[in-house]
């Protein structure tokens, strides 16, 4: 078919779930309820919800029927073996470990690989890896181009490793001292950008070079090989999954958020070529998360992740989620509203420090405009900005990272172009009186991941949108009240 066709989803829809909107009385009352935090919205309350695409995706008609296959044996499941055979065959880890989730594997692998006055380099920080390598001991060190921090650059592959800064920190700490590598692929915080294929092998050789190992966040790998086909010069010829095995032929191991790429609702996995690194994460996952077999999971579940990981692969797939994506991006840059560019793989990141240039930065000026995006039209996105970033582990103090954004994380395979639609004219309504957005203070601080959590209280006491009895954004109003 000819190039300059739209995509479309490949697929049709079968089975849906009712959504429903609720006046704006209702969320302002709700947004309050929740102390200005997203995270604690009741989903009920939410019309189209853009959290985040971790365990969101709508599973297909096949992993649905594998769910239906769950071999519940406490040890030794089929399924278990299916899902060895995917992760082996697609991303190409001799040793493959089930856990609940990325996180589990998170704390295998900071277990394993990181003792006490470590450093762990990588290509930004992310919430969880970033503490559990903390908690074990370590000390990330961001060594991510600069044009990551950067919103409006258009490098092609903000999520690549900076050789000269991996240097330094190999001479300044000396190679004993860093525990691995930690290779994030795209890269969620920086909005979903990837790394170049070429940068992953250069990369992978000068720590190898230092006996470094290379341990991957194979969590939205897929996406990362689309932009690779697309953007990277000599790629356009490889499929999908020969990209992702010249990604992990590289690396030592992965660990993997399957309720991203791989489709499904919970599962994740830990993985190695080496068999003595593998053999200590089989004698924690019995600790932390169940029988190596298992992991934390049903049966079902990895025939479900088993499934997904084939799908994730499938070209029509990942170009129509990707093409999703860029959809709403290509609107909200056509409106004028400042977003992370190029646009990424899962979602588009408003720039809420441009957008909202009338709060400091201590008034949370990405948790404000996510509170006053959900009062406008119900649609819930996720501040990725101060609050996310937490407290320096040393000092204590806010850290204030460069990009103070909104993330609106698209599922897969779950809403429509005319969601996006909705989504857009929406984030263009709030821009349109982003003056009256009301900044943010603490009432309640939680001393781990606080962006879960943290429950906040507006700076005056007329809701989020300051002359509320003003004119204020229009979407439209139901007729029903959801009363509770
Ligand atoms: O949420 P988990 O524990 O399955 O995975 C943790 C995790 C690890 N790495 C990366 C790059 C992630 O994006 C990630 C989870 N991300 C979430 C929950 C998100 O909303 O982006």
């Amino acid at each position: 078919m000819s190039a300059n066709r739209s995509w479309a989803e490949p697929y049709r829809i079968k089975m849906v779930e009712p959504i429903r909107m609720t006046t704006r009385s209702h969320r302002e009352r709700a947004i309050a309820e929740a102390g200005y935090n997203t995270f604690l919205l009741r989903s009920d309350d939410v019309y189209i919800d853009l959290l985040t695409d971790s365990g969101t995706s709508a599973m297909s008609d096949r992993q649905w029927a594998g769910l239906m296959q769950g071999d519940e044996a406490y040890a030794g499941s089929a399924n278990y073996y299916h899902f060895e055979e995917a992760v082996r065959t697609f991303y190409g880890f001799r040793h493959v470990i089930p856990t609940h989730q990325g996180r589990g594997a998170e704390h295998l692998l900071s277990n394993i690989c990181i003792k006490s006055g470590d450093v762990v380099p990588g290509n930004m920080y992310f919430t969880t890896t970033k503490i559990h390598q903390e908690l074990a001991g370590g000390r990330f060190i961001d060594v991510i181009i600069d044009e990551a921090h950067d919103p409006e650059s258009e490098h092609p592959f903000k999520g690549n490793v900076d050789g000269e800064k991996l240097k330094r920190v190999i001479n300044d700490y000396g190679k004993d001292r860093v525990a691995y590598l930690s290779l994030e692929l795209t890269v969620n915080m920086a909005g979903g950008q990837p790394v170049s294929l070429q940068n992953v092998r250069e990369t992978c050789a000068l720590c190898h070079e230092h006996g470094i190992r290379v341990f991957l966040d194979a969590t939205r790998c897929v996406e990362n090989a689309y932009f690779i086909k697309e953007r990277e010069p000599g790629c356009a010829g490889m499929s999908i999954p020969e990209i992702v095995r010249a990604i992990c032929d590289e690396a030592d191991g992965c660990t993997m958020s399957a309720k991203k790429d791989s489709l499904v609702n919970i599962g994740g996995f830990l993985a190695f070529n080496d068999a003595e690194l593998a053999d200590a994460a089989r004698n924690l996952v019995v600790i932390y998360e169940g029988l190596h077999t298992y992991g934390g999971l049903a049966g079902r579940d990895l025939e479900a992740m088993a499934i997904g990981i084939q799908e994730s692969m499938e070209y029509d797939h990942i170009r129509a989620r990707i093409g999703q994506v860029r959809y709403l991006g290509d609107r909200l840059l056509k409106a004028g509203i400042p977003i992370v560019r190029p646009v990424g793989g899962h979602g588009i990141f408003l720039n809420a420090a441009t957008l909202l240039s009338h709060l400091p930065r201590e008034r949370f000026p990405a948790q404000a405009l996510a509170a006053a995006l959900y009062v406008d039209s119900g649609v819930r996105a996720m501040e990725r900005g101060t609050v996310s970033a937490g407290r320096n582990s040393e000092t204590g103090e806010n850290q204030y990272p460069n990009l103070e954004l909104v993330r609106l994380t698209i599922p897969r395979r779950v809403y429509t172009q005319a969601h996006m639609d909705v989504v857009a004219e929406s984030v263009i309504a709030v821009a349109d009186h982003r003056d009256r957005v009301a900044g943010l203070q603490f009432s309640y601080e939680p001393k781990h991941l606080r962006f879960f959590q943290a429950r906040f209280a507006t700076i005056q006491s007329h809701g989020i949108f300051r002359n509320d009895d003003c004119e204020r954004p229009t979407t439209t109003e139901p007729a029903a009240e959801i009363v509770r």
